[in-house]
Order: structure tokens, then sequence, then C-alpha cells
């Protein structure tokens, strides 16, 4: 049986693109922090969209589960295969289309990455709504399908809000093509929106319509020393003030430590102080005068600030938060949850997150992190993993008690599967089984992701 398929999507997507050597197939089997593997029957990486309707349909007829791969950045178990899966690479499925000037529209493949896509889209003047540190690997159709958010989503929305077209293959290999990205097109239900955020379960895309945003030239960054995360919140209310706000990263001083130990990068300030927040503005102008005036609006809750215009001295700052996962993960392997909390309960989760992490992990560090506006909190624990059940329960379990969401923008993957009740109701839960039963009768694309 594992011969005859393996032979049909060789037949399909060519001799080179169906791999079964371990030490090839081997990067494809873990997530780049090591948390997460599975040991795949084979890789198989198509061209086209009529290749993957190929390949799922060969999948189906052999009645073998199909788990779908981009840029493999995820950090929920959603991006690697169960056992004895096909695992389905979009990564050759990369092409770029002209821009749309038009429409400030693009069309791309499912397995460009995102800064492939800026890359071809800035020179143009247009950008895309969505950045964020993964970008060099990351790729847009993975953002979709995760509904990716980032950096800029208090601006711009989360990945689901660029997408105003795909193209995707259906389990059976029956293929949606929704790619004229018209603006209004109200005629049923949204299979767009539905495929986006899916996480894979529903559908492989292969093809998306993205939304383009101005390019803003003129931006300036400030780093923000506060002294904990009450005075981050009072920060942000003040710089919202401010139209060309972009973006409102926060971290803490041990996080920092980590950073600076991982990357030599030298102390933001003279003293340090308990917690930071990035804020970063940009416009058509220089926005940084702007940026100013709100930070000194924010009054006492300002310990210190340094503020940059120039390339290099933005990049500085940025590097202090972007840097903050890889030099996390030099230091071991983390349990990440990443949540989000209303952000006038936020300081007091924040406040209780201690406590309720060393309960169940007496051992462990915690490192937090995340993107303040939207009470987006990445909580990272080291030294944890073998209490990863105990600390996961404990953490979204307090997040939940604070009205708070079990995921805000990494998805549920497998990691969180088993928690899902604490954030969606019975009925929405059975109401997304009946659809991914009606979508996927056999239950073989991403099985065990979100459900
Ligand atoms: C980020 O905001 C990513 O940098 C990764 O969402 C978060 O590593 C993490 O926990
Ligand atoms: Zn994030």
């Amino acid at each position: 049986m594992t011969d005859d398929l393996v032979a049909a999507l060789r037949a399909i997507v060519g001799e080179a693109h169906a791999l079964t050597d371990p030490s090839v197939v081997a990067s494809y089997e873990s997530d780049w922090t090591g948390r997460f593997r599975g040991t795949a029957r084979c890789v198989v990486r198509p061209a086209s969209t009529e290749e993957v309707a190929a390949v799922l349909s060969a999948c189906l007829a052999a009645g073998v589960a199909v788990c779908v791969q981009g840029g493999n950045t995820g950090l929920v178990g959603g991006s690697v295969p169960v056992d004895g899966a096909v695992l389905l690479s979009l990564l050759r499925i990369a092409p770029i289309e002209a821009v749309d000037e038009v429409a400030a529209q693009v069309t791309v493949g499912a397995g460009a990455t995102l800064a492939a896509v800026q890359q071809a889209v800035r020179p143009l003047g247009f950008d895309v709504g969505v950045d964020f540190a993964a970008r060099e690997s990351c790729t847009v159709g993975g953002m979709a399908s995760t509904n990716a958010g980032g950096e800029r989503v208090l601006r711009y929305g989360t990945m689901r809000a660029q997408v105003v077209g795909l193209e995707a293959v259906l389990p059976d290999g029956a293929v949606v093509s929704r790619l004229a990205g018209l603006p209004k097109d109200n005629t049923g239900y949204d299979v767009v929106s539905l495929l986006a955020g899916a996480e894979g379960t529903l559908g492989v895309i292969t093809k998306l319509r993205l939304r383009l945003v101005p390019l803003l030239p003129a931006r300036a960054v400030a780093l923000v020393a506060v002294a904990g995360t009450a005075e981050a919140v009072e920060l942000v209310r003040a710089v919202r003030a401010v139209p060309s706000l972009e973006a409102a990263e926060l971290f803490y001083a041990d996080g920092l430590e980590l950073v600076r130990a991982h990357t030599n990068l030298p102390a933001p300030f003279a003293e340090p102080h308990p917690a930071y927040v990035l804020v970063e503005c940009a416009d058509r102008e220089d926005p940084g005068d702007d940026l100013l005036s709100a930070i000194e609006a924010a009054g006492d809750v300002v310990l210190d600030a340094t503020v940059a215009s120039d390339t290099r001295g933005r990049h500085a700052l940025w590097t202090y938060r972007e840097a903050h996962t890889e030099s996390i993960s030099a230091a071991g392997i983390p349990v990440k949850l990443d949540v989000a909390v209303p952000l006038a309960a936020f300081a007091d989760c924040v406040a209780a997150l201690p406590d309720t992490v060393a309960a169940a992990a007496p051992a462990s560090r915690l490192i937090l992190f995340g993107h303040v506006n939207e009470g987006n909190l990445h909580v990272n624990i080291l030294d944890a993993l073998d209490q990863d059940e105990a600390v996961s329960d404990a953490v979204l379990k307090l997040v939940a008690s604070f009205g708070g969401s079990i995921s805000a923008e990494h998805g549920v993957g497998r990691a969180k599967r088993d928690w899902l009740p604490l954030s969606r109701s019975a009925t929405e839960i059975a109401m997304m089984r009946s659809i991914k039963e009606a979508v996927d009768p056999a239950g073989l694309l991403n099985p065990g992701v979100l459900l």
C-alpha cells in the first residue's frame, strides 16, 4: 500500500518531489523549537493547485492522512505530520503575480514567504498589512490558514483582514477558486473567511489574493521604559491618540537580559527597568514629533525613553523585541502559550501568572512579552517540558478566568486542542465539527489539529 501511494504521488509531482529519505525529510518532521515532531510516510511537494488536487485525491483513495505545511514556523504543533501521514509542503507554489495597482491587491502562491511578498510590492509603493519576526521563513498560505497576527494588528487587523480571495483544494480534490478580490461580494457563506483561520482542517490553500496597504516611508520608533504592566497599558492608551501608531510591543527586564545575552546588544538605557514598550509610528511625513508628544502626554508613566528615526536605529530597537523568540529557544525548549486577555484585566492577569506557573512547574523560568494593544501575551516557560500539561492547564484556565482567549494569534493546533472548550462554547464546537465532517468526512486533512 505504502509503496503504491508513494509511486502514485511520484507520478503526480515528479520523482524529485516525493521524498522518503529520512535525512531529507527530517527538517519537515519537527517544528523549529524541537517541541513537536512526527514521522511522515513521505513528503510531497506539488508545484500547482492541480497537483495538490491530484495528491489529495490519491491520499483519499488510499485512506491516508495528509498534513499541510508552509514555512513550518508555527508554534502549536499544527505544522508537523502525525505519524504515517503524507506531509504536503506548499513551498514550491510560490509565484507572485504582478501587483494589481488599481485594486491595490496582489495574487500570490501560498508558499511565497512574507518577506518575498514584501520585497515584490514595496518598490511599487505598497506593503502587506501583517508583519512579524518570522517573515523570512513563514509563508502567506500558513499565515492565512492560522489567521496570523503580529506587530501591526492594531493598525491593519489580522491576516484574515488581508485575505480578500483565495484558491483552495478541498479534501476530496475539488477546487474552490475565489480570487476576484471584490471588496463588496455578498453572495452567501464567506468561504474565504472560513478557510482563513481553519488551520488547514477544511482545505489546502494554494493561492491568495491579498489586499495591500500604502507603503509608509517615514517611521519613528521609541523604546519606553515603564514600571510594570499597568503602566505599559497606560502608555498604550496615551499613544493611541497618534493616528500613525503602528505597533506597541511589550517586554520585560528578564526577557531583555536573555536577548542581550544571545545577541550581545548593549543595554538600551543606563539603568535597567521592569518593563519596556516599543512603539512605532509610520506615516508619509516623519511622525517623530507626534510620537514624542504622545509619549510626553503619558506623563509620569514614562521612566525613560529613546527614539530612533533612521533605519539602523529603528532596527536596533526592534531587535530587542523581535529577538525574544530565538533567544528563548537558545536557552532551551520552551512551553509556549500565546493568549489574549481584555486590556482592562491585562495587568491583573500578568500579575497572577508567576504564582500560577510556579505552582505547576516549580523549577521553571517564565518569560513574558507580547503585543500589548491587543492584550496579547506570549507566555514562554523554560524548564517546564516535563510539566507541559499541568502548566498549560494552569495558565490557560487563568486566562479564561479573566475572560481571555487560549489562542490570540498562533492558533489552536495540536498543542491546545484539549483546552478549546475554555474559549469556545459547546454549540460553537459542535458547529465547527459539523462543518469539518461535511467537508472532510474521512477526517484525513490535518487530523488532530483544532478539533
Ligand atoms: C512574536 O510575537 C511571535 O514574536 C512569537 O508571535 C511568539 O515566540 C513566541 O512565543
Ligand atoms: Zn506574536
